[in-house]
């Protein structure tokens, strides 16, 4: 199973990034390890020796060599209490292993640093409560995980709507997102790097386009990458430009032809847009993902404008409207979106692009690059 297992995994691994359960950069999954090979050598012996008995019992005690009924143990005192004591105790050494094992890997909230993770249909916000932007507000970002490395790190998980699941296997564990319900637990990778995170709980139509990237950075780039996100302010666009149009319809939306603001929505720091219903755009230019990971790289560029005229068709269930004036089927109801026009939208799009983190402070530049092939649109 578990070799099948990994060979299923390593199906989906896309270029120089990584989903594995034995990644031993991270001290959580060394402690699971160690754990598992306790059960595993556990589960080998007892597998060997129930084997043993059974084949040497059927042996000796075959029917052709002996007429009378074999002698009968009931009632052997002795051999009663070894099947009792033995289980017994294995599962005692088992139960000391794994209660140490979540000691050890219990958040230590004081040092370590803060995340929360917000899940909702279908998409993941990251905000740094310990981090307050000099704009106002906590520095959030949208679908994409920054996290420094060597260094434990406490998520504390939640869910706006159903039950998800927080999996990034290669820092460590998997974690229930509840709505209502607050759990943390602390992460870990002594590896820089991008790590893939999926929902692991089936949760909607979009369940399996429900993605992240968890950027591991080195403790110094980490701080420079977060000083950045602290003192941005959404660039304030040239009177007359593109983004300038775009930067005025994200706030105001179109209401004669009822296209809702994404301002509404979306927070982008620095402005007055502070909606929570959708994910952070703050740093929109700067990622590299679109649709909470539905595609990455050259594909996620593609995918902006079709994204903004009508998001719920090309990513089953997302909770966006339409802005091409088409129908879209939102928690059950036929709805039907405001309209912008292809030039509007490009605006849009163009203003988008431009909320961008200083260069120094591209949190892509220096990890691996995520392979061009993009695993978008499966289901
Ligand atoms: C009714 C609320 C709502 C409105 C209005 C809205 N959005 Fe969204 N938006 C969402 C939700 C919810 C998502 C997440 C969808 C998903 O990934 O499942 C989203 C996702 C996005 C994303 C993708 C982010 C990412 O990293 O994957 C972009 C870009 C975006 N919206 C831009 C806009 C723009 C621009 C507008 C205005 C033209 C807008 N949105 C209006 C709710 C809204
Ligand atoms: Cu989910």
């Amino acid at each position: 199973m578990a070799l099948f297992g990994a060979a299923l995994l390593t199906g989906c691994q896309q270029a120089q990034q990584s989903l594995s359960i034995g990644d031993m950069a991270s001290a959580f999954n060394r402690e699971i390890w160690v754990m598992s090979i306790w059960a595993i050598a556990l589960s080998v012996i007892i597998f060997i020796g129930v084997s043993f008995a059974l084949f040497y019992t059927v042996q000796k005690f075959r029917e052709d060599k002996h007429d009378a009924p074999p002698a009968q143990f009931h009632g052997n005192n002795k051999l009663e209490v070894w099947l009792v004591a033995v289980p017994v105790v294995i599962v005692i050494f088992l139960s000391v292993l794994t209660v140490r094992s979540m000691a050890i890997l219990n958040p230590t909230p004081d040092q370590a640093t803060k995340i929360d993770v917000l899940a909702k249909q279908f998409w993941w916000n990251f905000t740094y409560p310990e981090t307050t932007a000099d704009a106002g507000g906590k520095v959030a970002n949208g679908n994409e995980l920054l996290m420094p490395t060597r260094q434990p790190v406490a998520l504390t998980v939640t869910s706006g709507d159903v039950i998800h699941g927080f999996w990034a296997p290669n820092i460590g564990g998997q974690r229930a997102a509840m709505p209502a319900v607050q759990k943390t637990w602390q992460v870990d990778t002594d590896r820089a790097g991008v790590y893939q995170g999926n929902c692991s709980q089936l949760c909607g139509a979009s369940h399996a386009n429900m993605r992240y990237k968890v950027v591991a950075l080195e403790q110094e780039r980490y701080n420079t990458v977060l000083a950045a996100m602290k003192a941005y302010r959404a660039p304030e666009p040239a009177a007359g430009s593109a983004e300038a149009r775009g930067l005025q319809l994200f706030l105001q939306g179109k209401p004669e032809t009822g296209a809702a603001s994404c301002a509404g929505c979306h927070r982008v720091q620095g402005t007055s847009a502070a909606g929570q219903v959708g994910p952070d755009l703050s740093f929109f230019g700067t990622r590299r993902t679109l649709g909470a990971g539905m595609w990455e790289s050259e594909k996620a560029q593609e995918m902006l404008i079709p994204w903004l005229k009508h998001a719920p068709r090309v990513k089953p269930g997302a909770l966006m409207p339409t802005y091409d004036g088409s129908e879209y089927m939102s928690k059950g109801k036929m709805l039907k979106g405001g309209t912008l026009t292809d030039a509007e939208i490009s605006d849009i799009a163009a203003y988008l692009r431009s909320l961008k983190l200083p260069e120094e402070a591209d949190y892509w530049r220096d990890v691996p690059v995520i392979g061009a092939a993009s695993t978008g649109g499966t289901q």
